[in-house]
């Protein structure tokens, strides 16, 4: 291995090009995820329509999001709230859609007496979410570009870093992200749409030693029902309460099964109307040392509200819990979150989930390098721990940047461990079709992803490492260095 400083990779001068920004990126650009879909998407990729989950591991695939299978753990369709003893069986799940669901350890840091964002350091809180088909965001705004789109935004996945995370690099905060675009993830139908995102419950698809944060043994999987699955519910799920689709169910792994739904809290605990209907949770009240706090999306086409409310639920059993528009400081002036994802009028949201990144085991953004080069600024990095299929810890790194079709792209990879400096550890190559293009699925198959696999030897386990991926377009002319992407091993 070379320090990076000797190693001659691009040798040319080269011109910045203007480019449109129609990548993924982001500290999240490719990460995993459990995914719901509505019925049109599901039908349309191939899964089984009626409220099952669906596994999506990192990157970019042209296979959509798989049914959860069978495991401990059992969040597979006919184990999770299907099962015949909980009286709504599998010949239900076609007419059953769960619209908003969370395993309670969403990393949520907001002051439960207020509702607005508040980090102590070294927290983040990085939103993850996904608007519905009738949103067209605010002009200019990251949804309102994909909104443009012929899929449309509802089936992407967007990220936004909270102002006031303490780690990382500064230029990641308040900015929209697409961390994953529908077709990146093979998602089907004209206009695809996500209606439920959990990061961390796909975590339990990896042994202990590879997650990025603990898990409960037995979980509490939160969920709710939309307004159409009404009427196929038992009365027992209500326990006397109304049915509603605005009422939070829980259901509870035993070690051997689920318990039968029933209600978490409901819709007039948090003060909505019976005929409202919650669309998107995040929950965090199952998570070590947390606050108990809970971030939710109600249907604002029923009854107008803010797309994103806080709840201190550290009182579940109260009669009224209290309920806050979700908020956060920005130089001194305090405003709805919904505000700084560029959403405005009737725009909406139906799938939340928040996550600390400085659990270490997700890249961190660090400054870029100054390359004495032109450099267009379009290309991203990002890194995520994994497992092998052995079940050993791997790290996982991806670039995206812009399509230059048809140049053909080499891009190089250098690994930093400790004040040693960079290393060359490998060199990637697409012929053509651009490098960095965006969808993946687009490219002659096999698609060639964008990812190199840095395996991880018990030995360095612990060591921390920083990724630097640079990359050029030889026809187009294209030279770009993304920002470094810090990581445990
Ligand atoms: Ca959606
Ligand atoms: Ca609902
Ligand atoms: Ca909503």
């Amino acid at each position: 291995m070379k320090p990076w400083h000797t190693t001659v990779f691009f040798a040319c001068a080269m011109a910045p090009l203007a480019i449109a920004q129609t990548k993924s990126d982001g500290p999240f650009a490719g990460t995993a995820g459990t995914f719901s879909m509505d019925h049109a998407t599901t039908a349309a990729s191939g899964g089984t329509a009626g409220g099952d989950l669906h596994v999506k591991k990192y990157g970019y695939t042209t296979m959509p999001p798989q049914v959860w299978p069978a495991g401990t753990p059992d969040f597979s369709p006919n184990s999770l709230i299907f099962a015949p003893a909980c009286l709504v069986g599998p010949g239900f799940r076609t007419l059953v859609n769960v619209d908003a669901f969370s395993i309670g350890v969403d990393q949520i840091f907001v002051d439960p007496a207020s509702g607005t964002a508040d980090m102590t350091p070294p927290q983040w809180d990085a939103l993850h979410f996904s608007v519905t088909q009738g949103t067209s965001g605010a002009a200019g705004s990251r949804v309102a570009d994909e909104t443009a789109g012929s899929e449309g935004a509802a089936g992407d996945l967007f990220t936004y870093v909270v102002p006031g995370s303490a780690r990382g690099w500064a230029m990641v905060v308040d900015i929209v992200y697409r961390a994953l675009d529908s077709g990146e993830i093979a998602l089907g139908g004209p206009v695809p749409d996500i209606d439920g995102y959990d990061f961390f419950l796909y975590e339990y698809q990896l042994p202990p030693n590879c997650r990025t944060a603990p898990l409960p043994l037995q979980p509490t999987f939160y969920f709710s029902v939309d307004n159409a699955s009404l009427p196929f519910i038992h009365p027992t799920w209500w326990a006397g309460t109304s049915p509603s689709g605005a009422t939070i169910l829980q259901t509870s792994w035993t070690g051997l099964s689920w318990t039968c739904p029933q209600p978490f809290v409901t819709f007039a605990q948090l003060g909505l109307a019976q005929d409202e209907d919650i669309d998107a949770i995040a929950i965090d009240r199952d998570r070590a040392g947390a606050t108990h706090t809970m971030i939710l999306s109600t249907d604002t086409s029923i009854v107008p509200r803010n797309p994103l409310l806080a709840v201190d639920i550290s009182a579940i059993a109260a009669p009224t819990l209290p309920v806050f528009v979700y908020t956060v400081e920005v130089d001194g002036v305090t405003g709805p979150v919904s505000s700084r994802l560029g959403l405005e009028g009737a725009d909406d949201i139906d799938a939340v989930c928040l996550v600390d990144p400085a659990t270490e085991r997700m890249g961190m953004p660090q400054p870029p390098f100054p390359i004495p080069l032109p450099l267009t600024g379009t290309t991203n990095a990002t890194a995520f721990g994994d497992c092998d299929a052995a079940g050993n810890r791997i790290v996982r790194t991806f670039i995206s940047g812009d399509t230059c079709s048809p140049g053909g792209t080499v891009s190089a990879l250098f690994l930093n461990i400790g004040p040693s400096g960079f290393f060359h550890v490998a060199n990637w190559a697409r012929p053509a079709n651009g490098f960095l293009g965006n969808p993946w699925p687009l490219d002659p198959p096999p698609p060639m992803p964008p990812i190199f696999v840095i395996p991880n030897p018990p030995v360095l386990s612990g060591f921390v490492v920083d990724l630097w991926w640079i990359s050029g377009e030889i026809q187009c002319g294209m030279v770009d260095s993304a920002p470094p992407v810090q990581i445990v091993l």
